[in-house]
């Protein structure tokens, strides 16, 4: 069957019957399952055309925004007689939706959603539960949090939110609530991308600064570890935009992933260690003099003095920004900012008193240890291409790398990955400029503040947190304290968090665990009290934050099923009956006026569309300004040497990673396993739509290399087993070249109930700099099923 023709045909047929089919939502549809199945299809334009059946009139719309973890794109719905009937991407905005945004239907109008609060009746993961009223819910819960509060005191409280729904309302009300009654435990760090902000706060100034407005401008554009084509798919025309106009595209990454598949070159790498490359790459250009040393002497602290003890000299031991430098006009140690000054870059070059080195100098020697040869030997990329790509990133400006919360800074040493990215740019001059810089995943709130809906005090009580990676083991082991009662929403541990057993026996022991969700998630099944929430287009909010460069009112167009309840409202019944009730009880308009105080924008405003308070195009850092209290980029991080680690980007080899032959376990598991997100879902969320898993797959997969796979008697398609001393993954294998040889690629986001999630193999160490997740550093076997 002609797949191409049979859309074309499928297209025009429906074009000519049904007038009133709106020719975006048809293109829409087609292009978001391109190459998909021919059933789905016909079972979206059957929906569509019975829906625009007779009378468009009669139909309302109602806008609000997809997730914001890829980026924001605004949906309309379509609704009638109170039904949501389907969902497109709104016309008038600048990204198309996807399959998932058209699937929020499928979302909304899902027959299994959760409608009346349940108890649990069973043991816990069996399922067994039955519905009580919300009184009874919400009586509950204020008793085992008083009791919980007497017996532990408020450390015993666990409050756990995440990515689900990232607006602007829902999680800070819920840190509201719990700072009222005067704190919980929450957990430190992110699963996501702490390591990012744990490099570019004291590098840069501050998080969530995307470079996406001049994609197109790049002459070269590294993907490092980082899959736009997938995890950032709304923004991947700018770089067939930029492709177009001659760029040249470079993936970096164990996996040949689909941007690899549309790149110009992909070069496989032994997972964590992208900074061992990023190394020999500062060696390469240092030694070829690629670098821009007028961009490193006046917009950076790569001149500041370092002295015999290896630390940073400065005027004013109270003064934390009066650095030194050595200006060779005075021949004298000035403060860095001083007018007129012309700093040392190196004391290759200028003789510097008493045995003073530059930062620069320090940065000179990490780098010379990493020889080509050296380099080679530790990222298994060969050492032409380690010194062409050092050559062409440095020469092809501008340049930019591509970061956007990537895969190689979920390892154990992810800091330094996400700073040597940082290194590289500053090196050579790739940053402040159109086609320049390290794409973060950035949002608004770079240029607007958002307020909290709720002003709260702050927590009283003094609580030691839980980094994320290890919230299994340490509920599971009291440590650092007993939990008594764990609220879990817009988050699904079970499946996302590191460990997944540890996370189970965890869920199995706290006394009291709420799950506040729309479906009976992995998660969900271990609750003791399930709370019925609505999904977008249920409930009125606000969307404005960390990914998105826009603010988007998400309205209300239909009423939840049963009894389900926004989780606003949770918090507001919750406030009353604790004796806050008046901070939170408010029309949620005005929550979302709270929000916006700062930003000069109205709902009013938002009510006619997504407003952008975004200057564009945005170019971060624009002519070398950083956002540090000197206004200057810094390359010697204190806080990193607080910490007890290096100052200076380093390379430390993961404890579980392949080339560490000194792990013992690197003999009983020999494979590296790497995660990759799908398009079939976000996480775990929509995970379990039926058009998602017709047209994507529908049970976990794991990439394989032949080799490995001949080795262990495996073929492709057979059923096999992914494990190690944490727990076992259950795939279909696929037996490809396009995974290096050593690794295997395991997917994120498959429920318990469909097969199980990839985390239970995953390594739960945290990582140390920024409190992140190490799930890229985790060592495997793989054996044939049965
Ligand atoms: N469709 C979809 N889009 C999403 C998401 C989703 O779940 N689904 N999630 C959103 C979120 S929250 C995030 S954080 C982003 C993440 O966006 P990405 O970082 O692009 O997503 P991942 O698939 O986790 O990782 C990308 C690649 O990193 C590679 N990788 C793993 N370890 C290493 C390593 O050590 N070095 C190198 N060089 N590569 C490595 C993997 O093989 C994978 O192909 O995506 C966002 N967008
Ligand atoms: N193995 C493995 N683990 C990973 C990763 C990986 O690549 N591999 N990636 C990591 C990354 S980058 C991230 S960002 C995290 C993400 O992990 P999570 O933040 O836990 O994301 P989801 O799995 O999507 O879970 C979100 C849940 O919130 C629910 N939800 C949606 N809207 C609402 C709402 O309005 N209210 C409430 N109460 N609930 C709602 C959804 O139904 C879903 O169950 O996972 C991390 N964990
Ligand atoms: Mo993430």
């Amino acid at each position: 069957m002609n797949m191409d023709n049979d859309h074309e045909n499928l297209l025009n047929k429906k074009m000519t019957r049904r007038t009133l089919l709106k020719a975006t939502g048809t293109v829409g549809v087609a292009t978001a399952i391109g190459g998909g199945s021919y059933q789905l299809i016909k079972d979206a334009f059957d929906d569509q055309a019975k829906a625009f059946g007779a009378e468009i009139e009669s139909f309302e719309t109602f806008r609000s925004s997809c997730s914001m973890e890829c980026l924001h794109c605004n949906l309309t719905a379509f609704v009638k007689d109170g039904k949501l009937i389907k969902v497109e991407a709104s016309e008038d905005f600048n990204v198309k939706g996807c399959l998932r945004g058209v699937s929020r239907s499928q979302w909304v109008n899902n027959p299994d959603r959760l409608k009346m609060p349940l108890l649990r009746t069973g043991k816990k993961g069996s399922g067994e539960f039955k519905e009580i009223s919300w009184e009874e819910a919400l009586s509950l819960i204020e008793d085992k949090i008083k009791e919980t509060m007497k017996t532990i005191g408020n450390k015993g409280l666990l409050l756990e939110t995440a990515s689900g729904n990232m607006d602007a309302i829902k999680n800070s009300i819920a840190g509201a609530f719990f700072n009222f009654l005067g704190g919980a435990t929450r957990p430190e760090g992110s699963l996501c991308c702490s390591a990012v902000a744990a490099a570019m706060n004291p590098m840069v100034g501050f998080r969530y600064v995307d470079t996406r407005d001049t994609i197109r401008d790049s002459k070269y554009i590294i993907c490092w570890g980082n899959n736009p084509a997938v995890t950032m798919q709304a923004y991947f025309k700018e770089y067939e935009e930029a492709m177009k106009s001659g760029a040249r595209l470079i993936v970096i990454d164990p996996r040949f992933s689909e941007t690899a598949a549309r790149a110009d070159e992909w070069i496989p790498i032994v997972p964590s260690t992208d900074t061992a490359l990023a190394l020999g790459m500062v060696n390469i250009m240092i030694q070829e003099n690629l670098i821009d040393r007028p961009f490193l002497i006046n917009h950076t602290g790569a001149v500041y003095l370092v002295d015999e003890k290896g630390g940073l000299v400065r005027e004013n031991s109270e003064d934390p920004d009066s650095y030194l430098v050595y200006d060779t006009e005075r021949n004298a140690l000035v403060r860095h900012d001083v007018s007129g000054v012309k700093p040392a870059l190196s004391k290759d070059e200028t003789e510097l008193p008493n045995g003073y080195k530059t930062v620069f100098d320090l940065i000179k020697e990490e780098a010379a240890q990493w020889t080509t040869e050296k380099t080679e030997k530790e990222t298994e990329i060969p050492k032409g291409t380690i010194i062409r790509l050092a050559r062409e990133y440095a020469m092809n400006k501008p340049a930019m790398i591509i970061q956007n919360m990537s895969g190689a800074q979920r390892t154990e040493y992810g800091t330094y990955v996400a700073a040597s990215q940082f290194y590289l740019a500053l090196i050579t001059g790739n940053i402040g400029k159109p086609g320049t810089g390290v794409c973060d995943a950035g949002g608004v709130t770079q240029f607007v503040k958002i307020n909290s809906p709720v002003d709260a005090p702050k927590p009283t009580a003094e609580i030691k947190n839980i980094p994320v990676a290890k919230i299994g083991e340490s509920v599971f082991n009291s440590d650092p304290t007993e939990i008594g009662f764990w609220y879990i929403m817009t988050t699904s541990p079970m499946t996302q968090i590191p460990n997944t057993n540890m996370v189970r026996k965890a869920l199995e022991k706290v006394p009291f665990v709420v799950v506040a969700d729309n479906l009976m998630t992995s998660t969900a099944l271990y609750a003791d009290l399930v709370l019925p929430v609505t999904t977008i287009f249920e409930d009125t909010s606000l969307m404005a934050g960390i990914r998105s460069h826009y603010i988007q009112l998400m309205e209300k167009a239909v009423e939840p099923p049963g009894e389900a309840k926004p989780d606003y409202w949770i918090f507001t019944q919750l406030a009353k009956r604790f004796g806050f009730g008046e901070a939170f009880d408010k029309p949620i308009e005005e929550l979302i006026q709270n929000c916006l105080v700062g930003t000069g924008i109205t709902i009013e405003q938002l009510r006619k569309g997504p407003v952008k308070p975004v200057p564009t195009p945005s170019v971060p850092f624009k002519d070398g300004q950083f956002r540090t209290s000197t206004g200057k980029a810094h390359f010697f991080v204190e806080d990193w040497e607080a910490k007890g680690y290096s100052p200076i980007v380093t390379y430390i080899r993961a404890d579980e990673c392949i080339k560490n032959k000194d792990n013992k376990l690197v003999e009983k598991y020999p494979l590296m396993a790497v995660q990759y997100k799908m398009p079939r879902s976000i996480h775990s969320s929509f995970s379990t739509l039926p058009w998602l898993n017709e047209v994507h797959q529908s049970q976990p997969e794991t990439l394989i290399h032949p080799n490995d796979a001949k080795k262990r008697g495996i073929k492709n398609g057979d059923k096999a087993v992914v494990y190690n001393d944490r727990g076992e993954h259950r795939v279909v294998a696929v037996v490809t070249s396009h995974i290096k040889e050593g690794i295997i690629g395991l997917q994120n986001g498959w429920w318990e109930q469909q097969g199980g999630s990839s985390s239970h193999v995953t390594n739960d160490k945290v990582e140390p700099l920024g409190t992140g997740q190490t799930c890229n550093n985790s060592l495997v076997e793989v054996r044939k099923e049965g």
